[in-house]
């Protein structure tokens, strides 16, 4: 409850909430194709606390779609800042989904911030599908026929992954960190890969090795045939050049 209203109170006062950038690499051209956004909230008492804390708080009081809101807006502005057209990936929870409340959200921030549509990516991840499926997929085909993208988040780790690939057209699959970083040592998560990186070839949908630290995983996850990759090893979620100095302050 305390921590609900904090958040609360930030949301109001557009106070302690930030969005950090992380790059996204092609593989074979080294050159960054998107960031991804990912929310950070300095507490007032507390100091930083993870998103992986405060978004399910923000789900179960009713206030994602804020979150999300502050989040969908504030990506979609910095993007149209950059000079190197990177797209901007945002993270979408299940408690944003299947409302049809995505849509004009999605098209709000991308008209308040003249963002072409193409520059935006929504991250959904399996989990974030099962509840009111039919209605959750209906949302991403309206923001899909915006001419938005949607990309698959944290593959390998839900259920019925094969399933959810024949409900929509996703653009890109991320496949999780754990298989990625287990892939070095393990020949199994190995071909757990290479069986994505394959299935994403086959179906013409970019594949994103998440959660790359060392070169070791970097040179594994090229040999499995993932198109791009994300991780510590290129950088950690940055803020933004403006946040920066302020960042600073707090840390
Ligand atoms: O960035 P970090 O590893 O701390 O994020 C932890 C979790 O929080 C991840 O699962 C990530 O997807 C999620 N997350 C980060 N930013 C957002 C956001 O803006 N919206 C939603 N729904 N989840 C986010
Ligand atoms: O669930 P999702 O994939 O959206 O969450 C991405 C999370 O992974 C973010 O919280 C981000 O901070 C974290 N992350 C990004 N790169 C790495 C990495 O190389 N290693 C680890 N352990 N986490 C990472
Ligand atoms: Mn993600
Ligand atoms: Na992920």
């Amino acid at each position: 409850v305390r921590l609900e209203a904090k958040l609360r109170g930030a949301l109001d006062g557009n106070d302690g909430l930030f969005v950090f950038y992380q790059p996204i690499v092609d593989i074979h051209t080294g050159k960054t194709t998107a960031r991804e956004a990912l929310v950070r909230w300095h507490h007032p008492q507390r100091g930083w606390i993870s998103p992986g804390e405060f978004v399910p708080v923000a789900e179960q009081c009713g206030l994602i779609d804020r979150l999300g809101g502050f989040v969908l807006q504030s990506a979609c502005r910095e993007a149209a800042t950059w000079r190197d057209g990177a797209r901007v990936a945002v993270n979408v929870s299940a408690g944003q989904l299947g409302k049809g409340t995505l849509a004009p959200a999605v098209l709000a921030a991308l008209v308040e911030s003249g963002l072409e549509p193409g520059r935006l990516e929504i991250e959904v991840t399996e989990t974030a599908l099962l509840t009111e499926e039919a209605d959750a997929i209906g949302d991403l085909r309206r923001i899909r026929d915006m001419g938005v993208r949607v990309a698959l988040d944290d593959f390998g780790t839900g259920y019925s992954s094969l399933a959810h690939l024949r409900a929509f057209p996703f653009d890109k699959i991320k496949i999780d960190g754990s298989f990625v970083r287990d892939a070095v040592d393990r020949p199994d998560c190995a071909a757990v890969v290479r069986a994505i990186a394959e299935l994403g070839k086959r179906l013409g949908v970019t594949t994103v090795a998440e959660g790359v630290e060392t070169q070791a995983h970097l040179d594994r996850v090229r040999e499995e045939g993932c198109s791009e990759v994300q991780g510590y090893f290129f950088s950690r979620p940055m803020p933004s050049e403006r946040d920066a100095p302020l960042i600073e302050r707090l840390n």
